[in-house]
């Protein structure tokens, strides 16, 4: 973090699927996990602190210059500025959409995104940032349902190590 200047906080870490993301509404908004290892912080401590200031959004490859989470009520709708980086701008897509986990579709396919892909996000027609998919360890076959990242490695290799990390601006 240092290369970046400080003062980033960890929302998401992905390192060895010692943690178990599918999971429900509840843990994905009071938040799960171990914050020194795979957790995710929780929408509502996002929906707080990009609600207190305007942040920044640095994912390990890409980098939005704005990103705020709105509130339950409206099922944490996502909000992202500007795309800059090399793992191309997957997350454009995921802007303005809602949160959706197995339990709650909040989606805009005929489907169920978040079961499909085994990954809670913020999906529209589904996503092409799937970072809270299962933890496949590399390549795999079968339906997209790994922690991945279209225009990085593609949809059916699954990351071994994805952050994501805020900075209030
Ligand atoms: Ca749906």
């Amino acid at each position: 973090m240092e290369n970046d200047g400080g003062g980033w906080t960890v929302i998401q870490r992905r390192m060895d699927g010692s943690q178990d993301f599918v999971l429900g509404w509840h843990y994905y908004a009071a938040g799960f996990g171990d914050l020194r290892r795979e957790f995710w912080l929780g929408n509502r401590n996002l929906n707080f602190l990009t609600g207190l200031w305007p942040h920044e959004l640095k994912i390990t490859y890409a980098h939005y210059d704005a990103f705020s989470v709105g509130a339950e009520a409206d099922k944490f709708p996502l909000t992202l500025g500007k795309y800059s980086g090399d793992a191309g701008d997957d997350m454009a897509y995921d802007n303005g959409m809602r949160f959706s986990t197995f339990e709650q579709d909040n989606d805009h396919y005929s489907g169920d995104c978040a079961s499909a892909l085994k990954g809670a996000w913020w999906h529209g027609y589904c996503t092409r940032a799937n970072l809270n998919g299962l933890y496949l360890r590399g390549s795999y076959s079968g339906n997209w349902r790994g922690v991945f990242w279209a225009h990085w490695r593609g949809r059916r290799y699954s990351l071994r190590h994805t952050e994501m990390k805020i900075r209030r601006l």
